[in-house]
């Protein structure tokens, strides 16, 4: 199709140039929109067929956040209750880009949301310790220094791709007093942190929190110090298939975000891993804040129960 959408978006978001569990089912979404509406279908059943097939490309663009495969399958689902009642092909399209507008908006009211509920938990003189970067988290740094709350916070590094910059510049630029340190010396500094906060790409039915690799590490010393641990996580960051035992895929990324492959020709012996992600058990979180409350990880599986009534597949 003439300025298909999917192709680009799925590249763009399989290199991470569009990144962060969040923004990329947003964008993924806003993908599904525009090919909605630049497509030319002669019949409301090719467009469904088409538009499956756009979701599963988008989905299999990162196998580990689910809020892709979540925010793609809430777009097909609007489609295939259209289809079920067997509405012309311009009612099926229209009907896919308000539930893409209803998905985008009400994605970026929950970050908000998560922002000001998390934001309750800051008190003036905490020093909170974050890991990766994450729009959930930011927006609760946001709210905090918008009440006019003193705090600092302490960004670790995020080898290999260094998403503790993007954290520590943006904080920076809002007049969040922050300090960028490298990931080894998380254990260093959690002595003075109050608090950490980090977010996440899945969470399971048990309450176990997927995200940025590292973060399980980050965990383990904040317990060690009981320094509290807290998640900022949109509902849609919920595994549902998780319900039914899946397990949620952890991605390995190409070895070159590790060393450079002058390095890696000259060192062919070294087997360089680089898993994105990794799991923090729920015996480490103390709260996760969604824009539906704030739940202890044992709370999850009754929260999810109620989002997702039928396990939704992959
Ligand atoms: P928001 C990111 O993944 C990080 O792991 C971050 O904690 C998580 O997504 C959630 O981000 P990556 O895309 O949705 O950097 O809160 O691999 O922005």
């Amino acid at each position: 199709m003439k300025g298909d959408p999917i192709g680009p978006t799925y590249l763009q978001i399989k290199s991470m140039q569009v990144r962060g569990a969040g923004r990329i089912a947003r964008v993924a979404v806003s993908a599904l929109r525009d090919f909605a509406k630049v497509g030319r279908f002669s019949t409301a059943e090719d467009f469904y067929s088409e538009l499956v097939s756009a979701g599963e490309k988008l989905k299999s663009a990162r196998p580990t956040a689910v809020s892709l495969p979540n925010a793609v399958n809430f777009v097909l689902a609007a489609a295939r209750r259209n289809r079920e009642k067997a509405v012309p092909v311009s009612a099926a399209v229209n009907g896919v880009v308000a539930a893409c507008d209803g998905f985008i908006t009400s994605s970026l009211k929950a970050t908000k949301t998560i922002g000001d509920y998390g934001a309750k938990r800051i008190r003036d003189g905490d020093v909170i310790l974050t890991h990766c970067n994450s729009e959930a988290v930011t927006a609760v740094f946001a709210s905090a220094h918008k009440a006019g709350k003193k705090f600092v916070v302490i960004a670790t590094e995020t080898r290999p791709r260094f998403q503790g910059r993007i954290t520590a510049s943006s904080l920076s630029k809002r007049g969040v007093e922050v300090s960028l340190i490298p990931d080894s010396a998380a254990r260093l500094y959690m002595r003075k942190v109050d608090f950490v906060l980090v977010g996440a790409d899945a969470i399971a039915a048990n309450g176990a929190v997927v995200n940025k690799i590292g973060t399980s590490q980050v965990a383990l010393i904040a317990h060690e110090t009981r320094a509290r641990f807290y998640v900022a996580a949109e509902t849609y960051k919920l595994s549902p298939t998780t319900m039914t035992g899946e397990l949620v895929e952890i991605e390995h990324r190409s070895p070159y975000e590790v060393v450079p492959k002058p390095w890696l020709d000259e060192n062919r012996g070294v087997k360089v891993e680089n898993p994105a992600f990794d799991v923090t058990p729920p015996e480490y979180v103390d709260l996760i804040i969604t824009e539906k409350g704030v739940f202890p990880p044992q709370g999850i599986i009754f929260l999810m129960k109620e989002l997702y009534d039928q396990p939704m597949t992959r």
